[in-house]
């Protein structure tokens, strides 16, 4: 068993046996729509993405595909260019995967009749492949996925932030590396299912109710595969402390279980650039 980023892409690689597996996420395929509704023009870059896709695929030669949430942008109904859009990037990759995997994000609503049938929907609360537990991030993961020793989310789209004394501002791309405090998301996760702790000690109620050994260490963030949207600064002290930030991030991270001024940040070529903490203005 196997993971790794594919470097210098927001894209991770899972090897079990000889079993590779391409995980991205947030795709957000059709972002340049509700632009266009405000007189903005982008013509659409999905082109862009597929593009950078084949290179990852050159680099990695994965055998199957898994979309981590968000392959589309508008989020309850589906935009007439997502019609187009969505089944045209599938359809593009068609002879480069054997298997297709979709976990649905919060921007997934409508997602199902966009999707070519060799596409398969996965459960929105995630799945498990071998080690690694997958979920989008904007929902708690099933209680199964605690059983992994990593956990892996998108959501977040994490950049990082820097001002230069002369004024510019400089933005990257970063995964999230973090330590996952047990006890608090066990806790949390128990509290969100209505399950009584009538012991003391949270790991051992949760692994009775449901015969799941929890062995969750650590949490990966992948940066966003569509990097055109920017992303959510993680190093800002401000942005931290708003209110609508703390609704976006999802129950894990704001269940406090990930003490994020210890998680340590890489750039999309593997530099550690420090922990957040070391990082932060
Ligand atoms: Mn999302």
């Amino acid at each position: 068993m196997m993971i790794k980023p594919v470097q210098p892409f927001p894209a991770l690689l899972i090897k079990r046996g000889k079993r590779k597996t391409l995980v991205i996420a947030d795709l957000h395929i059709g972002w340049e729509v509700p632009l266009s509704e405000e007189g903005i023009h982008v013509p659409s870059q999905t082109p862009k993405l597929q593009q950078k896709l084949e290179e990852v695929i050159a680099k990695a030669k994965p055998h199957d595909l898994l979309v981590l949430g968000d392959v589309k942008h508008t989020i309850a109904k589906a935009e007439i260019e997502e019609w187009k859009d969505v089944p045209e990037f599938f359809e593009s990759l068609k002879e480069k995967f054997q298997n297709f995997y979709v976990i649905p994000g919060n921007h997934d609503g409508n997602l199902e009749p966009l999707l070519p049938e060799y596409v398969e929907i996965l459960p929105s609360t995630g799945i498990r492949i071998g080690d690694v537990g997958l979920f989008h991030g904007h929902t708690w993961p099933s209680p199964e996925l605690l059983s992994c020793k990593t956990l892996v989310m998108g959501h977040l789209h994490p950049v990082v932030v820097f001002r230069d004394p002369l004024g510019f501002k400089i933005t990257s791309q970063v995964w999230v590396k973090a330590k996952v405090d047990q006890n608090r998301f066990v806790s949390s996760l128990l509290k969100r299912m209505n399950v009584k702790m009538k012991v003391k000690c949270p790991i051992e109620v949760f692994e009775m109710e449901f015969g799941v050994k929890v062995r969750t260490s650590e949490l990966i963030i992948i940066p966003a595969f569509n990097d055109f949207l920017g992303g959510q600064p993680v190093n800002t002290a401000r942005v931290a402390r708003e209110n609508k930030y703390k609704e976006f991030i999802g129950p894990v991270l704001r269940s406090g279980c990930i003490n994020m001024d210890f998680s340590e940040l890489y750039l999309l070529d593997g530099t550690f650039i420090g922990k957040l903490g070391q990082v932060k203005f």
